[in-house]
């Protein structure tokens, strides 16, 4: 039988080899595997200590999320922990890639653990919707300190190897051969007396004051993880281990069985199904050495960052020297705004901003593999970038639209080669928002949609492959949202109530404060457009507030009114006067009932988009709700939260 785990030794040092591709998640195999091979070593007199290591990419990336819907099997895991730490030999954790979870909570069972210096650990749990249920809140205390125990718990995020030496998480940091290090290592701890077991070593107590301050930091609406991972790790100063422990998995269990982490869960599974569609499984994508930007506005510069933050070298054309020294300019913010906020230094916004070449000179694309169009919304004006562009770039060129409405076919129509044109929808800001709208033409080759995947992952963004229809999937879906907000002012819901309602949810802003806030007139424009063009639009609450001049935040007033410099909205008496005629008088409607008819008609358009094909998983349109309008995560997505899996 396979086993994931092999034992074999040098002199009196014992090499612990666990392989579980892909990312060596402990399963219930894994544990008693592991279990298995703490009783054999002990058994053999002449073994001192045991090394364990992983094979593949990565150390043990935590439990096995895949079987949390399952009944846990023996030996559990917290279990296995402290048979590590009871061993009659001391172990030694050899950690590369990272050891997130369960597998930092298995490194604490290991008397040692040293790492290279790119390897991360972490207790990431928070953000399944649960907390470490193997000791990792009683274990980290008594390894580092409660604050460092709270800030990794609490978090989720992961650590570097170097910073988790500096605060005593990790023992040493191993340059060269990680196997050759750990030996000598382990060698030199045998020479010395042994440290007591993490179990064993004593944990400081705090005031009432720090876990005031602690729960003021850590609450996050909508969560339980992190209050009560907060809660575990105080039991954990305050009570004996062993019930401290029993209090942790208890904790643990329940989370596991909550609605917020089985959303949690699915997010995390469709985030990694999403780049790699089992269509495109056989085709190798082409590889990309320099991208064109067509376009230095608020979206080209911010694609331009994008790809300059993946490493790729950009040339961004705009139409005249003036537009291009803004566009460059407005480039140069978006890395300054990252400074700011202390995720950028100028060294590193200098060496991104060296990479961008800009040009007026179509001829100036010629090399380009990819270039991604970004002007204004308007076909006629895409319609000649990409005319130039096919007479300048390469035969073979990707070339792409970034539009958010129009059919690309009718973009790219009568055009020469039509298998490598394709949509690229990104969201604006586009160096931040993690949304990568795909849409293939008819034509579109699968190298070229490959290819399109293959980017979003070298741009960290979740790719959803979106059909052809008016707003592909998430414009669709958010033009469904709006006017069903606004049947429910029709029918004499207020407006602020059905923004609290959705706040209430878990959006950070409801329906019409959000459209203050982006504008009205963009989707006002729209309309008139496809009335221009002779379709049958009904007038819209919207319309009638931008024909009053009330085209949100901008203009001092859309759905609320704005006082100058204070972006909090209030209730306006004109709009109250300007609707009046079109509001019926109803019956006041719950907060829980306007969220559940809101997120009800989003989940409903969804279904429609599945059955026509624009989408191909109820999971792809969670991740465009959530990934580009705000969807609460830890709901799951409209498509979730109304029951509907793939
Ligand atoms: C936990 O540990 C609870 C304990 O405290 C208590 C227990 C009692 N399980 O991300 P990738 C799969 S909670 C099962 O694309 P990367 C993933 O679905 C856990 N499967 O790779 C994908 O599968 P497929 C705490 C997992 O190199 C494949 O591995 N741990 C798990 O970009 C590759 O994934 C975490 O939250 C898992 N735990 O990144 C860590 N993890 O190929 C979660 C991954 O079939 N994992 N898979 O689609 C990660 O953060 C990243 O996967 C990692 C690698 C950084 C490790």
């Amino acid at each position: 039988m396979n086993t994931p785990v092999s034992i074999r030794s040098q002199g009196d040092i014992a090499i612990v080899t666990l392989d579980n591709p892909p990312v060596n998640a402990i399963s219930a195999a894994v544990r008693k595997a592991l279990w298995q091979a703490v009783e054999e070593i002990d058994a053999d007199p002449n073994l001192r200590a045991a090394i364990l290591i992983c094979q593949g990419r990565t150390f043990i990336a935590g439990a096995d999320v895949r079987e949390f819907g399952q009944t846990p099997e023996p030996p559990h895991l917290p279990d296995l922990v402290d048979h590590l730490e009871a061993a009659r030999v001391p172990w030694i954790a050899a950690i590369h890639g990272t050891a997130l979870g369960g597998g930092f909570e298995i490194a604490m069972g290991c008397r040692f653990r040293v790492a290279p210096p790119q390897a991360k650990i972490g207790l990431p749990e928070v953000t399944l919707g649960i907390i470490p249920g193997a000791s990792g809140t009683v274990r980290t205390p008594r390894l580092a300190g409660v604050e460092v125990a709270v800030d990794l718990v609490t978090t989720g995020k992961p650590m570097a190897a170097p910073k988790a030496h500096a605060l005593g998480l990790i023992d040493a940091v191993i340059e060269g051969d990680l196997e050759a290090g750990a030996m000598a290592f382990a060698t030199e701890a045998l020479s010395k007396a042994l440290p007591a077991p993490i179990s064993a070593r004593p944990v400081s107590t705090m005031g009432e004051a720090f876990w005031e301050a602690q729960r003021t930091r850590a609450a996050k609406p909508g969560h339980r993880a992190p209050l009560e991972a907060l809660t575990a790790i105080r039991r954990a100063t305050e009570l004996p281990f062993a019930q401290a422990m029993a209090a942790e998995r208890e904790s643990f269990l329940a989370l596991r069985a909550s609605d917020e982490a089985a959303a949690l869960r699915a997010v995390f599974f469709a985030e990694r199904a999403a780049p790699r569609p089992e269509a495109l499984r056989d085709v190798t994508p082409r590889k990309l050495a320099q991208v064109g930007v067509v376009g230095g506005g608020t979206m080209g510069a911010g694609i331009a960052a994008a790809l300059r933050n993946a490493g790729l070298p950009v040339v961004l054309i705009e139409r005249d020297a003036d537009a291009l020294e803004r566009g460059i300019d407005t480039l140069r913010r978006t890395f300054e705004g990252a400074i700011k906020r202390g995720k950028l230094t100028e060294a590193a916004r200098d060496a991104l901003m060296a990479g961008v070449t800009g040009v007026t000179d179509y001829a100036a694309l010629s090399d380009c593999d990819l270039v991604i169009e970004a002007v204004f919304e308007k076909l006629s004006v895409k319609r000649e970038v990409f005319e130039r562009l096919v007479a300048q770039c390469r035969p073979d060129a990707i070339l792409a639209t970034n539009t958010s409405y129009i059919d690309p076919r009718e973009i790219f129509e009568g055009l020469p080669g039509a298998e490598r044109c394709i949509g690229l929808h990104f969201f604006s800001p586009a160096q931040i928002m993690k949304l990568l709208e795909i849409v293939p033409l008819p034509e579109t080759s699968t190298e070229v949609l490959a290819t399109a995947f293959a980017l979003a992952k070298q741009l960290s963004k979740v790719p959803v492959r979106a059909g052809i229809c008016e707003g592909f999937i998430g414009n669709r879906i958010l033009k469904r949202y709006r006017s069903e907000a606004e049947s429910l002012l029709r029918a004499g819901v207020p407006i602020a109530d059905v923004d609290a309602a959705m706040r209430g949810y878990g959006f950070r802003m409801g329906p019409f404060e959000a459209q203050d806030l982006g504008g009205l007139d963009i989707a006002y424009l729209q309309r008139e457009g496809a009335r221009a063009a002779g379709q049958d639009v009904p007038e819209t609450l919207g319309d009638i507030l931008v024909g009053a001049g009330r085209k949100g935040q901008k203009t001092g007033g859309g759905w609320y009114d704005y006082s100058q410099g204070d972006r909090s909205p209030r209730p306006s008496e004109q709009v109250a006067e300007l609707l009046a005629p079109h509001l019926s008088k109803g019956a006041p409607m719950a907060e829980a009932e306007i969220a559940e008819h809101l997120v009800g008609a989003l989940a409903d358009e969804g279904r429609a988009i599945l059955a026509e094909g624009i989408a191909d998983r109820a999971s792809d349109i969670d991740l465009v709700e959530i990934h580009g309008y705000g969807f609460p995560r830890w709901k799951g997505g409209p498509m979730f939260a109304s029951g509907h899996r793939d």
